[in-house]
């Protein structure tokens, strides 16, 4: 089967994951705000006898780029081998669009432009002429709605045309004086064997008038550098003098724009301009002394609904779990398959799934902020706040993906430019809890707390983690980097109503992961965690209880078999590690059980309750009416809880986060600060509100 590699590219925010998702049925991230898509996606379909791949890329203004994420979305375009260009626009800004449009023309592949957001441009009055535009620009050009799934099914078979016609003659053409210039370039250029093909040529003789220095690079190490290098000096002075510019870059990107609001004169009719819904409700979203308040107060809610709509659930899926595993107990004879089930797995593996409707609660709160617009504005909103601790505005979409899960954001924060302001952000995002931890929050805020304060300490844990982050950023930047975050600019997206579909998907996904995560990872796990807390076997601790008075009954009975298994639970492996670490987690007021769950948190922190269920379960006698709730208040002082929750909250996060970063962050200074400050500063913090609560008489 013939393959079809096709690559999207356009700027960030347009759409172009949307019209992936819309043609085949990839389920790909997308969100009202520009840097949404940080790498690359491939996904594939078959059609007419041809395999057609299509690669996703993160947006880009121009392909001058300065972000990793743009640079990521530059490099495929200039050394991946692809067939076709889909490039994707968004009609509302399509004087801005088709400036980045011109460069990639420059490349001479073949291209189909997709104007997408037509539906919103429809719905103000305006209009494309598409016939028109695909004179001007000569290439196919197909005008859609990928929200509404318009006109995104002929992009495939204009794809296939187009691969099997050959290649439209160029129609993109700079001034005169220009075109000289570049044709010189293309001579010298066609002198070496690496430049035979003349499109590729003239691609990199405009890029070097771009001052490109990705494309510098290609050719410095070419023999014709020499005579290259030369003429090149003489042409930017030449241009320079004559369109009255300090760099010829500045002449091209002036030379596109005018090209670019010249097609959009001739091919839209303008809508009517009256005050959009987007600029009413920014009037509110975005007051200078309302907007902040507005946010906390939304959060504020979103911990609410999570707290208590999540929590609604729970104790019919707790009673579903314990049912199960009285089954399993009726059906299997005891020995140890009936203990690893009934009392390891599937304990555990309910004692998360409880969770599950908490977390999508999270979820649709961050994905609602996604998708409506209103991200771009928040970070706008706190960029003043976040600057006076040494973080940029822009640093707020990493840090609330953050809330959702870590190893994105890490990702996420490749859309800053400046590396200082990265890693800053990298090495504070641990702090804003993500969705994995919430299942511990819940659980302690149930067992220590009441019922009608839940909510806000849910809140008040976040925010506390978003401070601390903050507080963190600040120091870091004035021990480590001095100097100020770069001012940012982002652009602010009208507000879009929220796809429910992209909503819905979102939702399944994360689901389908978290029980994917439940029914495997913590499933293995809990059996470690179970073997490990069994073995080695200890007949004589029973056989020492059962030498005294025969014939126990009732109250009496039950709690010498308590203390029983508490006793060979502490003889077992588990008991061992559990012992051995114990003293790092004493000044906590842990006992060892806490201690061996937060080390097991930090594979996982799903571990953290799961391994709790798992040792506060074994050593109970009276299983039936205890909850995990109940169980952790009589075993665990409240300073204690406390102190957990403060190192839940800042310790390391997961294995697969740490990965993340890793990848992320190349010096190893900052890998091996990045694995130490956060545990040193988790145990110190738990420690003193530890303490403060001791003399406080808790
Ligand atoms: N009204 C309308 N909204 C759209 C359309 N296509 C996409 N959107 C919305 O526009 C926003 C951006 O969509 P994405 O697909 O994430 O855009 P992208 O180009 O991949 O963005 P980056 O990955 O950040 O470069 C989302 O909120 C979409 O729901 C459309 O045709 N009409
Ligand atoms: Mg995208």
């Amino acid at each position: 089967m013939k393959k079809i590699r096709v690559v999207l590219a356009g700027q960030p925010n347009v759409g172009k994951s949307s019209v992936i998702n819309a043609i085949t049925d990839a389920r790909l991230h997308v969100g009202n705000f520009s840097g949404v898509t940080v790498e690359k996606k491939e996904v594939t379909l078959q059609r007419d006898g041809f395999e057609i791949e299509i690669v996703d890329l993160p947006g880009i203004y121009s392909l001058n780029a300065y972000t990793p994420e743009e640079q990521v979305a530059k490099q495929y375009l200039l050394h991946e081998p692809f067939d076709l260009i889909v490039n994707v626009v968004d009609a509302n800004v399509l004087a801005r669009n088709l400036t980045l449009t011109f460069q990639l023309m420059d490349m001479q592949k073949k291209m189909v432009l997709v104007v997408n957001m037509v539906d919103e441009l429809q719905k103000q009055g305006g209009e494309i002429d598409r016939k028109r535009l695909e004179e001007l620009l000569g290439i196919p050009v197909i005008l859609t709605s990928a929200k509404e799934g318009k006109g995104v099914e002929e992009i495939i078979g204009t794809l296939i045309a187009l691969y099997q016609a050959p290649k439209p003659k160029n129609k993109l053409f700079y001034d005169e004086r220009i075109e000289e210039q570049i044709g010189k370039i293309v001579r010298v250029l066609r002198k070496s064997p690496h430049f035979q093909d003349e499109g590729y040529a003239r691609f990199v003789a405009i890029r070097l008038l771009d001052r490109d220095e990705d494309v510098y690079k290609i050719i410095h190490d070419l023999p014709v550098f020499i005579e290259l290098h030369e003429l090149l000096g003489s042409i930017y002075r030449e241009l320079e003098l004559e369109f009255d510019e300090e760099s010829t870059a500045d002449m091209m990107n002036d030379e596109r724009y005018a090209l670019a609001k010249a097609a959009v004169m001739e091919v839209v009719k303008k809508p009517n301009l009256k005050e959009s819904l987007t600029d009413r409700i920014d009037r509110l979203l975005i007051h200078p002394v309302f907007g902040l308040p507005i946010f906390l107060f939304f959060m504020w809610l979103l911990f609410q609904i999570t707290f208590t709509v999540g929590s609604l659930p729970m104790e019919l899926i707790d009673g579903f779990f314990t049912a199960v595993s009285e089954g399993v107990k009726n059906v299997l004879p005891a020995g140890p398959v009936q203990s690893v089930l009934a009392d390891g797995v599937i304990p555990a593996v309910g004692s998360i799934i409880m969770f599950l409707p908490n977390v999508l609660i999270l979820f649709m709160g961050i994905n609602l902020l996604e998708q409506t617009g209103y991200m771009a504005r928040t970070a706008f909103l706190l960029d003043g706040f976040m600057k006076k601790f040494g973080l940029q505005g822009k640093a707020f979409i990493p840090l609330v993906s953050g809330f959702g899960c870590t190893v994105p954001a890490y990702m996420a924060a490749r859309t800053l430019k400046n590396p200082t302001d990265r890693i800053i952000t990298m090495l504070v995002l641990g702090f804003m809890s993500c969705s994995a931890r919430l299942p511990v929050y819940v659980l302690f805020i149930g067992a220590f707390f009441p019922t009608a304060h839940a909510g806000n300490m849910l809140f008040l844990i976040y925010i506390s983690g978003a401070l601390l982050g903050l507080l963190v950023a600040r120091v870091l930047r004035s021990v480590l980097f001095k100097g100020e975050p770069e001012p940012f600019v982002m652009e602010m997206p009208p507000y879009r109503f929220p796809s429910l579909k992209a909503l819905g998907m979102e939702l399944w996904i994360k689901a389908k992961l978290f029980l994917k995560k439940a029914g495997t990872f913590i499933a293995g796990a809990s059996m470690i965690v179970w073997f490990l807390s069994s073995y080695p076997a200890h007949p004589e601790i029973r056989a020492d209880f059962m030498k005294g008075p025969a014939h126990l009954a009732g109250a009496q009975k039950a709690q010498i078999e308590h203390q029983i298994r508490a006793r060979e639970l502490e003889e077992s492996y588990l008991g061992y590690i559990g012992k051995a670490i114990e003293p790092v987690f004493a000044p906590l007021g842990f006992d060892w059980r806490m201690s061996v769950s937060v080390v097991a948190g930090l594979a996982a922190k799903e571990g953290v309750v799961s391994t709790l269920a798992t040792l506060y379960a074994v050593g109970d006698a009276d299983e039936k009416s205890h909850t995990l709730l109940k169980r952790l208040r009589e075993n665990i002082s409240l300073k204690a809880a406390v102190a957990m929750i403060i190192i839940i909250m800042v310790y390391s996060p997961c294995i697969a986060a740490m990965s993340t970063f890793w990848a992320e962050v190349p010096q190893w200074a900052w890998r091996g600060f990045y694995l130490v400050y956060p545990n040193v500063l988790a145990w110190l913090l738990a420690f003193g509100a530890y303490r403060l609560l001791d003399m406080l008489g808790y």
